[in-house]
């Protein structure tokens, strides 16, 4: 009996220690998730609560469109992975793929999941996705390259965006393309585009033609249109029409589809300038010039900047030549091997113009 008793008493405490210890774990739980939701909310908070919690933050790219073939959104998901490496934060990239349609459905689904610190993408059309899934839910973070929020956006508080002086990349792209298609009898410059867009009509296309006309102001653009980022196909029939028309050099912002474009060039004599990263290496003597974004540098800072509690969200920024953020690459040995030195003087002039501030190219 009075065994029974002490058995009785023991099952009780038992029971008892492992109640408290249950709580103590649920406290301590809700404990770490509240630093981590502080390190990411916020990205606010001190740098330190972030990097003792680094294990439990994770951060979301999303890759409007797909990786393979388009430099903007490789150098986009290398420069968080860097920063995301250099802090021990996992980094989980999902590629939305090319229907855009679907888009905002799984932005939504990611922000719902609660599972990201913060998301961040580039395209022009993201801010605006972006605003909308924020309506729904207001603790979710972004940061987007490559775009703005429209002026008067609403719930702008927990996105940062950052985009590109693209009227300096532009005008240098057009400013080479013209001098080539000069050297070949060309009377135009081509630019093929994967889909119109407000940046690509009013600043990219503008920018290009501005630097092409400084070259020679009797030259125009021919300007086409693949319709998606992928048909390689339909990209090489657009650009051969186009060097059959006379313009021969063409600038191409089609990511998957420019493949096309170089194959087209390639095969008659015609020249091509590559947009966003290094291209010369893509077909040696056919790429002309490259006008890019160092987008994988600007998305490593500015993922770092969130890590350490300084991204200044609800804000917006542009950088350009002058922040060492658009620039054209004139020291690759394939540029110097595929362009005569007359042309590169010239180029470099320009380029030097827009360094010095003597040639300002605002949007
Ligand atoms: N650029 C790419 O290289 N690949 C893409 O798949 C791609 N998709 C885009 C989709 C939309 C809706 C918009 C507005 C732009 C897209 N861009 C894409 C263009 C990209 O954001 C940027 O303007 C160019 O890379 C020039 O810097």
């Amino acid at each position: 009996m009075k065994y029974w008793k002490i058995a009785g008493k023991i099952i009780v405490l038992c029971a008892l220690c492992a109640l408290c210890a249950g709580i103590a774990a649920l406290f301590s739980c809700d404990k770490a998730k509240q630093a981590s939701n502080a390190a990411g909310t916020a990205g606010a908070g001190a740098a330190g609560a972030v990097a003792a919690d680094a294990g439990d933050v994770v951060i979301g790219v999303f890759i409007p469109g797909v990786m393979a073939g388009s430099a903007t959104y490789e150098m986009l998901a290398q420069g968080v992975e860097r920063a995301g490496k250099e802090k021990n934060v996992e980094v989980k990239v999902v590629e939305a793929g090319y229907n855009q349609a679907e888009w905002e459905t799984i932005l939504t689904s990611m922000a719902a999941s609660g599972a990201y610190s913060l998301i961040v993408s580039s395209n022009p059309s993201l801010p605006a996705i972006a605003e909308s899934v924020s309506a729904k839910f207001p603790k979710q973070k972004f940061l987007l390259l490559d775009g703005r929020l429209a002026d008067n956006a609403v719930g702008v508080a927990a996105i940062y965006t950052v985009r590109y002086n693209q009227t300096e990349q532009a005008y240098m792209a057009g400013y080479i393309a013209a001098l080539e298609s000069r050297e070949l009898g060309g009377t135009k410059v081509g630019l093929v585009a994967g889909q119109e867009y407000p940046a690509m009509n009013e600043i990219i296309l503008p920018g290009y033609v501005h630097g092409a006309q400084a070259v020679d102001p009797s030259f125009t653009a021919d300007f086409r249109v693949v319709g998606n980022w992928f048909d390689a196909g339909k990209a090489a029939s657009l650009a051969q029409d186009m060097i059959a028309r006379d313009a021969k050099a063409i600038l191409c912002v089609a990511g998957g589809a420019n493949e096309g474009v170089v194959q087209a060039a390639y095969e008659s004599g015609a020249k091509v300038v590559w947009f966003d990263s290094n291209g010369y290496a893509i077909r040696p003597g056919t790429v002309v010039g490259s006008s890019v974004i160092r987008q994988d540098k600007l998305a490593y800072e500015k993922t770092l900047l969130f890590l350490e509690g300084s991204l200044p969200f609800g804000a917006s920024d542009i950088v350009g030549v002058a922040e060492g953020y658009v620039d054209f690459i004139e020291d690759d040995p394939d540029y110097k091997a595929a362009v005569s030195e007359a042309v590169r003087e010239k180029q470099a002039d320009m380029i030097a113009r827009i360094r010095n501030g003597s040639l300002v190219l605002q949007e």
